[in-house]
């Protein structure tokens, strides 16, 4: 079933040069891009995006980590976006990742990961995340030519 899900660039990842080639692996892959924001995260935007690690030992240094500098944030669209944006994103430590993921090719360290994914296991994340970073208005709704020799 086509899906939208959130990814994000993270300020490593903006840094290191490494937007480019993370919007063409999702694009080559065959996943639609229907909105994106090269931005910088505030204070009370990353501790609503992370909120669900509030209590975790790493929360400070996430937050600072995520809002010290911009993120190219995106929608991406497609059949079973956000599962197989996570699975082409590896694990969420590098050192874990294979290569050949994002995470496995560009990266070393748990704190230093280049990209954010919605969690295809929790319920919704990917809508409530969405909603987060774009109006509606943001988002744009059209068809790729190639979506006919895409899917059966
Ligand atoms: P995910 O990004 O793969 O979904 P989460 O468990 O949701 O992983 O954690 C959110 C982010 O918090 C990770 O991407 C990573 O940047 C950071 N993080 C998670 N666990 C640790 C840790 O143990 N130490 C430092 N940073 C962590
Ligand atoms: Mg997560």
């Amino acid at each position: 079933m086509s899906e939208r899900t959130f990814v994000m660039v993270k300020p490593d990842g903006v840094q290191r040069g490494l937007i480019g080639e993370i919007i063409s692996r999702f694009e080559t892959r065959g996943l639609k891009l229907a909105g994106a924001k090269f931005m910088q995260i505030d204070e009370d935007l990353a501790h609503e995006h992370y909120g669900e690690h509030e209590d975790k030992p790493f929360f400070d240094d996430l937050v600072e980590f995520i809002t010290a500098g911009p993120v190219m944030a995106m929608v991406w669209e497609g059949q079973d976006a956000t599962r197989q944006v996570r699975r082409m994103m590896g694990e969420t430590d590098p050192a874990d990742s294979a290569p050949g993921t994002i995470r496995g090719d560009f990266g070393l360290d748990l704190g230093r990961n280049v990209i954010h994914g919605s969690d295809h296991e929790d319920e919704g994340a990917n809508e409530r995340e969405i909603a987060l970073f774009f109006d509606e208005d943001e988002l744009v709704d059209y068809d790729r030519i190639d979506a006919e020799w895409l899917y059966e």
